[in-house]
């Protein structure tokens, strides 16, 4: 864990859009902030649309952190799942050496962006006994079904189900079929309900418990590692917009069935979706562009994360190769700004920053208002070291 500064005065109350209620609201932490954000699934290395979704995240950490709170981060790593299983038959390597060395790629871009990381990283291969234990309790509570020797939840067991997306029903049905759900399976006895458990299929990896030889569909994975360390009712369930269905529902009703409570979570944040090439940017089209590559290129981290920061939150944008020539000019900028022995106050630019900030991550508008200090002048002697603190706490870039 980085040292982070501590600003003087307090962080404002963070509003966060939300997409259960379509509305910016605050967010109500306990003295303890809870949060849960879906990890990657590590097959390939981490591109700039899993940074821009992290960064996000690491926005929200540092602005409750500034507002007084202590975080709870949780994450996953999706470390065994089909595509894993696909991409270690068709590179002929054993699928857990794929998933470890690739999580130590994200984990080393994570740092190098200043990406705060969280208190708990849990694997789904090590939550693989707490699921098991989950879908016996959903079992017991009528929640689940077997389809050959497969085992299924019953979405009808969650009277709150669709509260997360507000999709109707026929978009759920396209949605879910595109992203990795099986609609059309005979069996079923309604085409949304998900796959909890999956029995062994020959030449692929396989687990004994109580469920018997095989492994874990994908959402209970969430659902189960969100309520062994955040517990029902925590602050923010997040990850990118693509999650939204049927992953974050799915998570959603899960908990909600097995506990008979609501909410799975007070907020349900999703980031936009970067593209390149004209397309969102996505391990199964291959139009990446790797923070690794870039960093062995020659880039500055700090600049990455400037790019990134310059996008706000919600708005879907394209990567262009100029846009890391804009944020090194930033960066410069910056740097030799607080390198000066006086500059102007920065009292009314922390303000700002934090206001924009607090209200849902304007983080665009927070550059301008360094921008701004950086081209003003004045003779305060502490000026320039509180915007170097300011710059690194809020917005995780060191200068
Ligand atoms: N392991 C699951 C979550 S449990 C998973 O979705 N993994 S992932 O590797 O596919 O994605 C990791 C995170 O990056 C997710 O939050 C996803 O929404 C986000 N993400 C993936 N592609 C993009 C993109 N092009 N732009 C922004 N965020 C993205
Ligand atoms: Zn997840």
């Amino acid at each position: 864990m980085p040292q982070v500064p501590l600003l003087p005065g307090r962080g404002l109350t963070l509003a966060l859009h939300d997409t259960a209620t379509g509305e910016v609201r605050p967010t109500s932490p306990g003295p303890v902030a809870r949060m849960y954000v879906c990890g990657i699934t590590p097959y390939d290395a981490t591109h700039l649309g899993h940074a821009f979704t992290y960064v996000t995240f690491d926005l929200i950490y540092r602005a409750w952190r500034d507002a007084g709170h202590e975080v709870h981060y949780v994450q996953n790593v999706t470390d065994i799942d089909d595509p894993l299983l696909e991409r270690a038959v068709a590179t002929g390597q054993d699928w857990r050496a794929i998933a470890d060395r690739e999580t130590a790629l994200f984990r080393e871009d994570m740092a190098a962006l200043n990406v705060l990381p969280p208190r708990d990283y849990i694997g789904a291969v090590e939550a693989i006994p707490s699921v098991a234990q989950y879908v016996e309790d959903l079992q017991e509570r009528g929640a689940v079904y077997a389809v050959d020797d497969d085992l299924y939840f019953s979405v009808s067991a969650d009277p709150g189900f669709g509260s997360v997306s507000g999709l109707d029903r026929d978009e759920m049905l396209r949605i879910f079929a595109e992203r990795g759900g099986d609609p059309q399976r005979p069996g079923k006895a309604d085409p949304l309900d998900c796959l909890v458990w999956q029995s062994e299929r020959p030449d692929e990896p396989a687990w004994t418990t109580s469920l018997g030889h095989g492994r874990p569909g994908w959402h209970i994975e969430c659902t189960a590692i969100a309520l062994d360390h955040l517990g029902m009712g925590f602050d923010i369930q997040g990850g990118g917009r693509d999650l939204v269905f049927p992953h974050h529902e799915m998570c959603a009703a899960e908990a909600q069935a097995l506990t008979e409570s609501v909410p799975f979570a007070q907020h349900y944040v999703h980031s936009a979706m970067v593209a390149w090439q004209g397309h969102k940017m996505s391990k199964s089209r291959g139009n990446l562009v790797f923070v690794s590559a870039l960093r062995h290129a020659g880039a500055d981290p700090a600049a990455i994360r400037l790019a990134l920061l310059a996008h706000h939150y919600r708005n879907d944008w394209e990567w262009v190769d100029e846009d890391l020539v804009t944020a090194q000019q930033r960066l410069d900028l910056w740097r030799s700004a607080v390198a000066s022995d006086a500059g102007p106050d920065a009292t009314q630019t922390i303000q700002w920053m934090r206001r924009a900030l607090a209200d849902d991550l304007q983080a665009p508008a927070a550059l301008d208002a360094v921008d701004e200090w950086c081209r003003g002048a004045g003779t305060s002697p502490e000026g320039p070291g509180l915007i170097a603190d300011a710059v690194d706490a809020l917005l995780g870039v060191r200068l």
